[in-house]
């Protein structure tokens, strides 16, 4: 149950987060719609929340996608903790107010519902999503090197036992499908990708699927470096910064890249605290922290953005 200010220091099962979702719809009729994206290979929904704060026509849009690795707790988190401050600090703080007059934001809490459903009943370190691949013992593809970015190149794996197996194909999987369909159907109207992992504290840019620099890669640099400066400046916490091939590793097949090569140009990933003191495993008194570190880089960048 959502009991005051600390619902947003907590981790949460899946169904309290669904529970959560709806709640959240019902209290802000008129800002909050629930929009099913798709299903999970169990066919549990994946449900995006759209928040339109201002109803003024051909707005732009931010899409934030998180808890596309099981595992990766502190990511739903953080997409609950920016609804809520979203919903409460509108007309309140001046950043928040200039951003949602300006664009929807889709949230999309958890991207693999049946990965993180498991983590909370089996195995705590489960990364990948739950597709049982036949005629092997392994179960599981990575989400994030699913999609059509130089797909299962260098960085990924098409072992399906791997922790970064590719999938069988571009898309494979139905979580990966409903974001891409989902994107494609709405790449006119969003200007901004974001999707959220954890951990190691960095802010990552395209391209993650080559060395090749991406053609806007100055801008994007200019945005996560300012959005690095102002988490220094405010919280006194370092994160790293740059492409994800130069700044964290090779890795094909990733959303952050495919947004990009549709035609998103300001798409990023982000990795949440910590540094590898706790890992995955960051304790519920980090939360607080480490949102307010991830809501300064998606400020800092969405400003940025409305500026061009
Ligand atoms: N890191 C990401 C991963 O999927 C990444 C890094 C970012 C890969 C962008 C591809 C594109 O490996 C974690 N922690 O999952
Ligand atoms: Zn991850």
């Amino acid at each position: 149950p959502r009991s005051g200010a600390t619902f947003y220091q907590r981790y949460h099962t899946l169904e309290d987060i669904y529970d959560w979702i709806n709640r959240t719809a019902k209290d802000y009729p008129n800002t909050v719609k629930v929009i099913l994206v798709g299903s999970s290979h169990e066919k549990r929904p994946l449900y995006a929340l759209k928040l339109s704060l201002n109803n003024r026509p051909n707005k732009k849009a931010m899409w934030i996608d998180c808890g596309i690795h099981a595992r990766e707790w502190i990511s739903p988190a953080f997409c609950l903790f920016f609804v809520h401050y979203s919903l409460l600090f509108y007309n309140q703080n001046q950043a928040m107010t200039q951003i949602l007059d300006n664009m929807d934001v889709y949230v999309l809490p958890v991207m693999n519902p049946d990965g993180y459903k498991y983590t909370w009943t089996n195995d705590r370190m489960w990364r990948k999503n739950r597709f049982p691949k036949k005629g092997t013992p392994c179960i599981g593809v990575d989400l994030n090197r699913n999609f059509d970015a130089n797909w299962c190149t260098r960085g990924a794996s098409d072992y399906p036992c791997s922790e970064i197996y590719c999938g069988a194909f571009p898309e494979s999987e139905p979580e990966s499908q409903a974001v891409a369909n989902f994107l494609r159907s709405h790449k006119d109207s969003i200007q901004i990708y974001l999707s959220i992992h954890s951990y190691s504290q960095m802010l990552l840019m395209p391209y993650s699927c080559t060395m090749d620099e991406a053609e806007n890669h100055s801008e994007l640099y200019e945005m996560v470096k300012q959005a690095a400066e102002n988490i220094r400046r405010y919280y006194r916490n370092i994160y790293t910064y740059g492409p994800g091939a130069k700044t964290i590793y090779l890795a094909p097949g990733g959303s952050d890249d495919w947004a990009h090569m549709l035609g998103i140009k300001y798409s990023f990933t982000f990795e949440l605290q910590d540094r590898g003191r706790y890992g995955f495993l960051l304790p519920p008194s980090h939360i607080q922290g480490a949102c307010n570190e991830a809501l300064t880089a998606v400020k800092t960048i969405a400003l940025k953005v409305m500026e061009k």
